[in-house]
């Protein structure tokens, strides 16, 4: 029995081809980058799966047996990418979490007029534990897209809404590559025997309300007492004493919190429900960064119907200020969303009772 249809084998390349059909006009560059950015996923995504030989090859004498120096996956993840894309000519810079400034492509090649930016793995922590991490990214066009000049941090302080591609791969029980154009969400997945990526769910849409809600509870404390209630209120159980059983109401919601971002909001766009990283007393920015994490994953969600904003305002409207701003984020089915916002802005009424 075969693992997939005959039919439903489409490959990546293949997709990306196909769609880019339908612009009359365009040149085909764009089709270009992603090609070389699901390589460098490919690249990461094998390295991410032998990353425990490695390590116990490299613990050995901090060198593993080609005597070269073992880094850190994020690191090496960071590395990839950025000479994957760089090299395209099609980048007028690129701007990575694990770098403290933009990137300018080297000078012999030359400079293009899109900008990338990215998470080269998100969920550091679940790094060493096996657990799914993931790669967040971005694509804009430059702002004087007839440039010839290195790109400037002006080019990547672009608000989310002119992303003109996003997505993420996700290293997980496989090995997965969600992107959106701006024409829905394709999820694609890797099949290590063909190292192709192969279309597995077209144009996905996010549940409008769903029952689980993800958040790192462990800070409940340090948050503001309307954003309590909210969870008070989505523990409570709509069936108990003899209340009306409202299909809609969901509640007891189930928590599912994985610490990878990008994982959590995986599930999230698949399953539905709520995703959040609110602001608290210690960290009243958020945690989250605006611009490789927040605009990327807000697309996505935006594009599959979903909703994203800091508790207030669309995350994609929210013109950026610096490289690696933080965010509080709310993301996730519409309903859930909404559901909290009215927490927060204390219309909710719940919070009178
Ligand atoms: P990490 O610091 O492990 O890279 O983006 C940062 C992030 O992970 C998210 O992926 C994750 O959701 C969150 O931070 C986890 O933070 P907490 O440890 O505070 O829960």
């Amino acid at each position: 029995m075969p693992i997939l249809n005959v039919s439903q084998l489409v490959t990546l390349e293949h997709y990306i081809a196909r769609e880019e059909y339908k612009y009359p006009g365009a040149t085909g560059e764009f089709t270009h980058l992603l090609h070389d950015l699901s390589f460098a996923i490919k690249i990461v995504s094998r390295d991410v799966r032998r990353a425990g030989l490695n390590d116990i090859l490299g613990l050995a004498n901090k060198e593993n047996v080609h005597g070269e120096e073992v880094k850190k996956l994020d690191e090496f993840a960071h590395e990839i990418i950025v000479s994957a894309m760089e090299r395209s000519g099609r980048l007028a810079l690129l701007a990575s979490e694990e770098s403290e400034d933009i990137i300018l492509p080297q000078k012999k090649y030359s400079y293009g007029k899109y900008v990338m930016v990215f998470d080269p793995l998100d969920g550091s922590s679940n790094i060493d534990v096996n657990v799914t991490i993931g790669t967040i990214f971005s694509f804009y066009k430059r702002i004087d897209e007839s440039s010839k000049e290195p790109g400037t941090l002006e080019d990547v302080l672009q608000p989310g809404y002119k992303q003109v591609a996003a997505g993420y791969a996700l290293f997980g029980s496989s090995t997965v590559f969600v992107y959106t154009t701006g024409h829905g969400v394709n999820v694609f997945t890797y099949d290590p025997t063909v190292g192709e990526f192969l279309l597995t769910n077209q144009n996905v849409k996010i549940p409008k309300k769903g029952k689980y809600y993800s958040t790192n509870e462990g800070y409940y404390n340090k948050w503001e007492p309307n954003l309590q209630q909210y969870f008070q209120f989505i523990k409570e159980d709509n069936k108990v004493n003899g209340k009306e059983d409202n299909k809609d109401d969901m509640r007891p919601y189930g928590l599912r919190y994985i610490g990878t971002g990008v994982a959590d909001i995986h599930r999230t766009l698949i399953y539905g429900g709520l995703y959040l990283y609110p602001a608290d007393n210690s960290m009243p920015q958020g945690k989250l960064r605006l611009v490789y994490e927040a605009n990327p994953l807000a697309m996505v969600i935006e594009q599959a119907g979903g909703r994203a904003t800091d508790g207030k305002t669309r995350i994609m409207d929210i013109e950026p200020t610096s490289l690696h701003q933080r965010i509080p984020l709310f993301i996730g089915s519409e309903d859930n969303v909404l559901e909290v916002e009215r927490f927060l802005d204390g219309t909710h009424p719940y919070l009178s009772k």
